[in-house]
């Protein structure tokens, strides 16, 4: 898969991508027709017929495992927990893009300058009532490159539409557009960055991956599709762009610039501050698009949509790939649930070799570099639980759990996006630490009820005759 258009046809061919002919408006009916569906987990929805617009838009394009193991190239069937093993596995040997001729990319089909340049000709959604205005960019993500290293970075951080040649941007502090974004005003110079929107959903996924600084989000791409991702030149920007991208925005940020932004709907479910704020913006010099381009948007807001599925899928596979390169023998699973976004909540399984087994396991996960910043809740789970198995995992935190012994809460970076800090107070969040194992080193150990096998059978072979 290299690009949306692969995505499409493949997504039809498996009843896992619908179009929808007749026409809706951008302005709040195409995000609720998208939520509803995403809701009633539905496929992926490409609108053909946006109200006076001829550009189509594609929505809920990762909102279902199945969706995301398809982006993998995986197995259809594959859980989050498999596609976690998966990506640790791929990712162990990253492969750099590779540059290819202009004449070879279809992102510069179209290139526009000067007074050309209109984002109001594409059908930017409107998504919620109370958003401060249209974004442009939500499944999207910003290039950008370190003036010292020459690192390239991908990151997924929302973009209002501000004008008819800007775009909002909101780097939160530390995120890798933020660290670059402040040397190059040391510098004195504004940021180069393109906008990237439609394009190989994996880079997409990869936009809103935790990758570590330093590392290129494009090598991990390539390591995950066993492929170097092609790209070509900025026009007007010395950034490696996505040959097949669909929609591409040219331009530079000036950290001493602001225009007001926000608010828009998060991920929590709720707004993440209560009105708008000065923020960073993207001042757009060039557009480049493919022929008959698709916009590609998400509808973001309460869980589950295509962010909670993405984060929960690379944020789990990362959690999973740091906790294995601690060398921990025993660890069997992970499972960060995309209804707490794959970054608050963790489950993991295990078989205790050792006495604090457990113990290890869960400071071990909010110790790595993906489990300090966010994560709120672990609950650590014998090898008998498969951590996905919810109703078995609300077992073990009925039957094996006991506050008295197995309860710890420890302090730690929070994101400021978590509704259940009060929105002056969130740079800490509190820990709780759940051990809902069978103590290792317990002598007599609960005697677990079996059944008869031999009576299984025999029950078995009555079924139909029990009239069951
Ligand atoms: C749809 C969507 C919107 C996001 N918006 C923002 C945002 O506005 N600001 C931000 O800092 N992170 C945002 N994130 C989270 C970042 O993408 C994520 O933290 C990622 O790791 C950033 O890339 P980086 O690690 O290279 O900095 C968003 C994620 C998604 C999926
Ligand atoms: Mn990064």
């Amino acid at each position: 898969m290299k690009d949306m258009r692969d995505f499409i046809v493949e997504g039809e061919e498996k009843g896992l991508v619908k179009r929808i002919t007749a026409e809706v408006d951008w302005n709040l009916e195409l995000s609720h027709i998208a939520k509803l569906n995403e809701e009633a987990g539905g496929p992926a929805l490409l609108f053909e017929n946006v109200k006076d617009y001829d550009t189509p838009v594609m929505t809920s394009v990762c909102t279902t495992t199945e969706r995301c193991a398809m982006i993998m190239g995986q197995p259809l069937d594959a859980s989050l927990t498999d596609l976690y093993a998966a990506w640790a596995k791929l990712g162990e040997t990253l492969i750099p893009p590779k540059e290819i001729d202009k004449s070879e990319a279809p992102c510069k089909q179209n290139i526009l300058t000067g007074g050309d340049i209109d984002l109001y000709k594409f059908p930017v959604p409107q998504w919620y009532p109370l958003d401060g205005g249209r974004y442009i960019g939500t499944a999207h993500y910003f290039i950008t490159k370190d003036p010292e290293t020459g690192w390239v970075n991908l990151g997924t951080y929302r973009a209002q539409l501000l004008g008819k040649d800007k775009i909002g941007t909101q780097f939160i502090k530390g995120k890798h557009a933020d660290i670059m974004l402040k040397k190059y005003q040391a510098m004195g110079k504004p940021m180069p960055c393109a906008s990237v929107i439609g394009c190989d959903p994996l880079l997409f996924i990869l936009g809103a991956a935790r990758v570590s600084a330093s590392v290129s989000e494009y090598d991990v791409a390539g390591a995950i599709r066993g492929e170097a991702v092609k790209v070509v030149k900025g026009e007007t920007v010395d950034l490696p762009i996505p040959a097949f991208a669909e929609i591409v925005l040219e331009g530079e940020v000036d950290a001493d610039k602001f225009m007001e932004e926000g608010p828009f709907g998060e991920y929590t479910g709720y707004y993440s501050g209560v009105g708008t704020d000065p923020r960073n913006f993207m001042d757009v010099k060039c557009i480049t698009h493919r022929d008959n381009p698709i916009l590609w948007g998400t509808t973001v807001g309460r869980a589950v949509t295509d962010t909670h599925m993405t984060m929960a899928l690379s944020y789990g596979a990362t959690l999973w790939e740091q906790l294995l390169q601690m060398k921990i023998p025993g660890l069997k699973a992970v499972y960060c649930p995309p209804e707490g976004s794959g970054r608050f909540l963790a489950i993991i399984s295990m078989k205790q070799m050792y006495p604090g087994h457990a113990d290890q396991v869960l400071t071990a996960a909010i110790s790595t570099e993906m489990g300090a910043y966010g994560l709120k809740t672990v609950i650590v789970v014998d090898e008998d639980i498969d951590p996905w198995d919810i109703p078995r995992v609300m077992y073990a935190l009925s039957f094996r759990f006991q506050p008295n012994r197995s309860q710890v809460i420890k302090r730690g970076r929070s994101t400021p996006l978590d509704p259940s800090l009060p929105i002056e107070a969130r740079e800490i969040t509190g820990r709780l630490l759940l051990d809902a194992t069978i103590p290792y080193d317990w002598k007599q150990k609960p005697i677990p009820i079996e059944l008869d096998p031999q009576m299984v059978e025999r029950v078995k072979g009555r079924w139909t005759e029990l009239g069951l």
